[in-house]
């Protein structure tokens, strides 16, 4: 047997442990285990049931992805479930973890299923790009019914063990820490009551109430229309659920599961979604910071700022039991700062979120205070002060004094000069960026922004606190922006630039929305506020124009949009105007309508070009970061895969020629790898 698998006998109950880390990912050496420990199971006349069992943190967290777009090496996952399912003998699968897609799918061709109440179980493939491909679609509307597989399919989020037996997706809990011996004495009842053998594959009691009822799969993906705009699993989805009941047997719905699944697995969003996948898995490692390095412990954390941007970051140390003094100048400010983090945690406990007690542990984790002397024993200290670089560098200049040795400085700051802040102090290689997306306690983008003279130990400390509160980090080098601030800057200013020549905002905003953002940059800066924006200096700008005329977006008067009493918005004569005069005080040509590919090329080249060029100065560490720092900073459609991704989609050299017909110089980097045919990712 494959070394990845191990089998011993209790009292007649076979137990095959399979230990493939990190995460029992049914990759070929844990799919010979499986069917070399049935083989052998299943041979030995003393054995009545078999365990199928995992060691390490979970059971089988799913196919390996890796292995996806390369030829599969027998025994593939249908020929191992075969195996499983036919088995003479129960089987009972005992999980831990996480049972994710196939490994939930192996289950699902065991007999039994008793998991761990910490335990989840779930089908996520549609985050792939995917649907279950190994039997999902077909099994699990025979254990739950027609409605709730959609939506557990159609979801892709993981199910706890106790709403999984509530389900049906389990047959019993184990007590924690005992699933192994729970797990045995369930097969000896099992045995001892000779249960019948039956296959999940010819259930059909839940299914039965569905034949006929077409219009089950379509109400689902009407009522999910906007979450699955642009996707194309869920609607593949849908037909295979459908073919599960529709399907003279079940062999008919295993194969139209698998050519929909094919379908999917050759498409570009699906390659996208699972590059995506490994990318955000990535942006945790740095090169020259290894795993190893030694980091400093936070215990206590300040923040100094309790407006918007302050008050949610103090919610992500909060959340996971930080202790945090937060500090505002005024008792007022604090004040009302403190109360915004309480209205957010109450609203999330009326949702059932959180408990009242858990809203009050985490109110009592609060130090406030006024004044920077308070901050002399934390940690970590996160400055969320205004954006302007003399305040910031006299709040280090203090912070330096006060602050205790060994305490690392961070800025919030979006756009300014780390080093000239770090320079502000004695201690440059404790100072490091934080720049956190608003809202900081719900986007998961955080931009570690290391300074020339920033320690590995601050920037692994950085990287694994990012981890610790949820978010998932991007280590940055010092410039205008870092990534995703920097790269999409051409976007929003390019906007502006193009509707002067013709195309108006809603023909852009159409554009941009069909390409997968959720709004265009018209709609969005109408809806952000044309004053918050800040359009430009001295030069006029279009927001400026419009500012001028009390015109602030959605919050005042309108802004590219008119708005009537339920929102609904009309492309705004006023704006009409402003661009027809703006264009003619700069002399632009009005040269009409573009087609929409004309359009997204125009606005989406030069971020790209912004991105090579952030690789090429070393800002970032890998193109797949910057995609990352794209779809968590700006919702860059993630079945695009991200900005570098999409570009490698298109044809570096068709981004080349294009960049090159807007009069835009692409970047060495970009015209290098369009010259050589090579790509900005795997
Ligand atoms: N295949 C290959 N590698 C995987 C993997 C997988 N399925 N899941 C995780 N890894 C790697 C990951 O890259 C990382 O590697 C390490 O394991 C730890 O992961 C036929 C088609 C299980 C909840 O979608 O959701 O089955 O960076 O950092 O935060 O129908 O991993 O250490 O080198 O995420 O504790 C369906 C995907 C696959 C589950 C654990 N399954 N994984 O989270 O650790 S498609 C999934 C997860 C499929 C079938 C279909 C999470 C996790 P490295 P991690 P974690």
């Amino acid at each position: 047997m494959s070394d990845v698998g191990s089998i011993s006998i209790e009292d007649g109950i076979g137990v095959l442990t399979i230990d493939n880390p990190p995460v029992n990912a049914l990759g070929l050496r844990a799919r010979q285990a499986l069917r070399d420990g049935f083989a052998q199971l299943t041979a030995d006349d003393s054995v009545r049931a078999i365990v199928l069992i995992c060691a390490g943190r979970t059971f089988f967290a799913g196919a390996d992805i890796s292995e996806f777009g390369k030829p599969i090496e027998q025994p593939d996952l249908a020929a191992v479930f075969g195996i499983v399912e036919n088995a003479t003998k129960p089987v009972i699968a005992a999980i831990h973890g996480t049972a994710l897609g196939g490994g939930y799918e192996t289950a699902l061709v065991c007999h039994y299923r008793i998991a761990v109440p910490s335990a989840k179980v779930g089908l996520p493939e549609v985050n792939l790009g995917l649907l279950p491909g190994a039997g999902g679609t077909q099994r699990l509307p025979r254990v739950v019914g027609v409605e709730a597989a959609l939506e557990i399919i159609g979801g892709g989020k993981p199910i706890p063990a106790k709403k999984a037996l509530e389900y049906g997706m389990i047959d019993a809990l184990a007590e924690e820490g005992k699933l192994r011996e729970d797990a045995i004495a369930f097969a000896k009842k099992i045995v001892v009551e000779r249960a019948p053998l039956l296959r999940v594959r010819d259930r059909e009691d839940k299914i039965a109430p569905a034949r006929g009822h077409p219009e089950i799969y379509a109400d689902y993906l009407k009522k999910n229309a906007r979450a699955f705009r642009g996707y194309k699993a869920p609607g593949n989805i849908a037909k295979a659920v459908e073919a599960s009941v529709e399907s003279p047997d079940f062999e008919t719905g295993m194969t139209r599961e698998h050519a929909l699944f094919e379908e999917l697995l050759n498409s570009t969003e699906s390659a996208a979604q699972r590059y995506y996948f490994f990318a955000e898995r990535e942006t945790g490692k740095v090169p020259d910071v290894p795993s190893g390095t030694p980091t400093i412990d936070i215990v206590r954390v300040g923040v100094i700022g309790a407006g918007t941007m302050g008050g949610g970051i103090a919610m992500n140390f909060l959340n996971v039991g930080t202790p945090v003094t937060l500090v505002e100048m005024t008792q007022e400010a604090l004040d009302r700062g403190i109360g915004v983090i309480r209205r957010n945690y109450e609203a999330t406990a009326k949702k059932g979120r959180m408990t009242d007690a858990q809203v009050e542990q985490r109110m009592a984790l609060i130090t406030p205070a006024l004044g920077l002397e308070a901050l002399a024993d934390v940690d970590l200290v996160i400055e969320a002060v205004f954006e302007e670089i003399g305040i910031k560098k006299d709040v280090f200049g203090k912070l330096d004094a006060i602050c205790k040795q060994g305490a690392i400085l961070a800025s919030n700051t979006s756009f300014l000069d780390l080093d000239e802040i770090a320079a502000a102090t004695k201690r440059p290689e404790w100072v490091v960026g934080l720049h956190f997306f608003s809202p900081a306690n719900v986007m998961r983008l955080l931009e570690v922004v290391r300074g020339r003279k920033t320690s590995k130990e601050v920037v692994a400390t950085a990287m694994k606190l990012a981890k610790a509160i949820g978010k998932v980090p991007v280590l940055a080098g010092v410039c205008y922006g870092f990534i995703a601030n920097r790269i999409m800057r051409p976007y929003m200013t390019g906007a502006d630039d193009l509707v002067l020549e013709g195309p108006t905002p809603p023909e852009v905003d159409k554009a941009i929305y069909d390409y997968g953002f959720a709004m265009g940059p018209f709609q969005m800066i109408d809806l952000v506020g044309l004053d918050v924006i800040g359009r430009g200096g001295n030069e006029r700008t279009l927001g400026g124009d419009l500012v001028k005329r009390d015109r602030l977006g959605q919050k005042k008067n309108g802004g590219f949009y008119d708005y009537d009493e339920r929102r609904n918005a009309t492309f705004s004569p006023v704006a009409a105007e402003v661009i027809a005069d703006l264009a003619r005080h700069k002399g632009v040509e009005n040269k009409g309508g573009l087609p929409a590919d004309a359009i997204v090329a125009r606005l989406l080249y030069p971020v790209v070009n912004e991105g090579a060029k952030v690789l090429q100065e070393g800002i970032a560490l890998r193109a797949s970061d910057i995609d990352v720092a794209a779809i968590l900073g700006y919702n860059w459609p993630i079945y695009t895969g991200g900005p570098m991704f999409w570009a490698d989609t298109v044809g570096l050299d068709k981004v080349v020629e294009g960049l090159r017909a807007m009069g835009i110089e692409p970047a060495e980097i970009l015209v290098g790898k369009a010259k050589a045919g090579e790509r900005f990712t795997r």
